[in-house]
């Protein structure tokens, strides 16, 4: 396989590399460490390598070296389509050079090849009671498939270190062409009682596929945005809880589908990929209370300051390493305005994006007043008639294994070791605070 070769032909001299930098500079100190950063979620602490994506705090997610508005305009795209094809964007995570259409449709004939999930799946997911969170039911699918790993199977069997990359990027490229399945599926049972299995076409692309698989009526546009979806949340280094989630569990060489399955627990939580399904909720709950209408600019405001006055965040808004309006935004409200500019929600997420930051900057508590990845992603979705807020987080997944399992596969390949960062006694802490004092 083409990526295959890829990456192997560039592997002698990235492990030349680690091997230098362990051998010649491993004393070397990159950073201080503060004990606000120790108690306080190991912020900003530098402890994680990866070239698959960077997130500049004033410029946002470079893949591979590249903005995001250059990634769309360098990626091939179907024909007829204003988005890139995800096999593309894979393609790029995982060799580190934009891909010809040739080598984008490479990748999506493999994942039309490796589609095909078990019928144990299905079952497992048909058990389930039937108010389970899709990301319970997301998380659950993919530690099934736990059965079909590569990698599990030939670690059992005994295998080089220096090979395990190769069943990773098998597994991770059977888990990618299976999830969209998976997720169309519950989708249609969950929302609409409908068990049949969704089938994925070889002659569609990955985005295409899913817009059909869902089931919504306007396919050719929602493919679109689906591309885009699954582009833009990718991969957003490696510090977030998904990807480190992924990379730990991992480490512990665990196959790709036990650590994704942890990945999606992670994603499922409020203050990362469920935020939002919240933020939806929240411009629907400003729009339901001024009579399903964008209120007035004035009334935005004061809303916004009763919603942070009764203890609670405003959803889509802030991060943790960002300080300027994401650009992940930024491209998925280009998209509306150029599609659909008259829809409600989408000129009420415009006008919070106008009138929010000037709150949160007045309360003066948030980082960064600015708008992330959230904060409209939902308004799209609610466009194309997905209005079931609790599945966004499934879509999110869907994208964010492109990301992580690209991670994965070159961990493994470049050996990265098992992560085992030091704790301390708060007594400890207290010591070395009081001596530096
Ligand atoms: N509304 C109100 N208060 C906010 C806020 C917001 N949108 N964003 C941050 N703050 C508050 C924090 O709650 C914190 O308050 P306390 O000191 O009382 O605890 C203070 O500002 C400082 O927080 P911060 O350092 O700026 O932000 P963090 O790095 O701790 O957290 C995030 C980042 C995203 C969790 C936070 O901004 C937030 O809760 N936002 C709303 C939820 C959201 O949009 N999540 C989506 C995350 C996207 C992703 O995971 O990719």
């Amino acid at each position: 396989m083409l990526i295959h070769e890829k990456i192997a032909a560039q592997l002698p001299a990235w492990r030349e590399r680690y091997k230098a930098l362990a051998k010649n500079y491993g004393e070397v100190v990159i950073d201080q460490v503060t004990v606000g950063q120790v108690i306080g979620g190991m912020r900003d602490i530098k402890s994680l390598v990866t070239d698959i994506s960077f997130v500049d705090p004033a410029t946002g997610i470079k893949f591979r070296g590249m903005s995001i508005p250059e990634v769309l305009k360098a990626l091939p795209k179907p024909r007829g389509a204003t988005m890139p094809y995800v096999g593309g964007l894979y393609y790029l995570l995982l060799v580190g050079q934009i891909p010809t259409r040739a080598q984008a449709l490479e990748v999506e004939a493999e994942w039309a090849k490796r589609a095909t999930v078990p019928t144990y799946v299905f079952k497992t997911l048909k058990a389930m009671p039937k108010d389970t969170h899709p990301m319970t039911l997301l998380s659950q699918a993919v530690l099934a498939l736990q059965n079909e790993s590569l990698f599990a199977k030939q670690y059992a069997e005994g295998m080089k270190k220096d090979a395990y990359w190769e069943p990773a990027l098998e597994d991770s490229l059977n888990l990618t062409a299976k999830l969209p399945v998976i997720a169309a599926f519950i989708y249609r049972m969950k929302y609409f009682g409908d068990t049949r299995t969704p089938k994925y076409s070889p002659r569609q692309d990955y985005g295409a596929n899913f817009a059909r698989m869902m089931g919504v009526e306007n396919k050719r546009e929602y493919a679109d945005l689906a591309r885009l979806y699954f582009l833009l949340h990718s991969d957003h280094e490696s510090g977030n809880v998904s990807a480190h989630a992924m990379h730990l569990v991992g480490s512990a060489l665990s196959s790709p589908m036990l650590a994704f399955s942890a990945a999606l627990n992670g994603l499922a939580g409020p203050l990362h990929g469920l935020a939002n399904q919240e933020c939806l909720g929240w411009l629907l709950e400003v729009y339901n209370r001024f009579g399903q209408t964008v209120p007035s600019r004035d009334d935005l405001y004061k809303f916004a300051w009763d919603t942070l006055n009764s203890g609670k965040v405003i959803p889509g808004y802030g991060h943790a390493v960002l300080r300027v309006p994401d650009p992940r935004f930024v491209a998925q409200l280009e998209f509306a305005k150029q599609r659909f500019p008259q829809d409600d929600l989408v000129r009420l997420a415009d006008l919070v994006y106008e009138v929010v930051p000037a709150v949160l900057k007045e309360q003066g508590k948030a980082k960064n007043p600015a708008p992330n990845v959230d904060a409209i992603s939902g308004a799209l979705q609610y466009h194309y008639g997905v209005r079931e807020f609790d599945f966004y987080t499934v879509l999110f997944g869907v994208g964010r294994a492109l990301g992580v399992t690209a991670n994965y596969v070159w961990a493994r390949a470049l050996g990265q070791p098992i992560e085992r960062p030091k704790s301390l006694t708060t007594d400890m802490v207290e010591e070395a605070a009081k001596k530096a004092a």
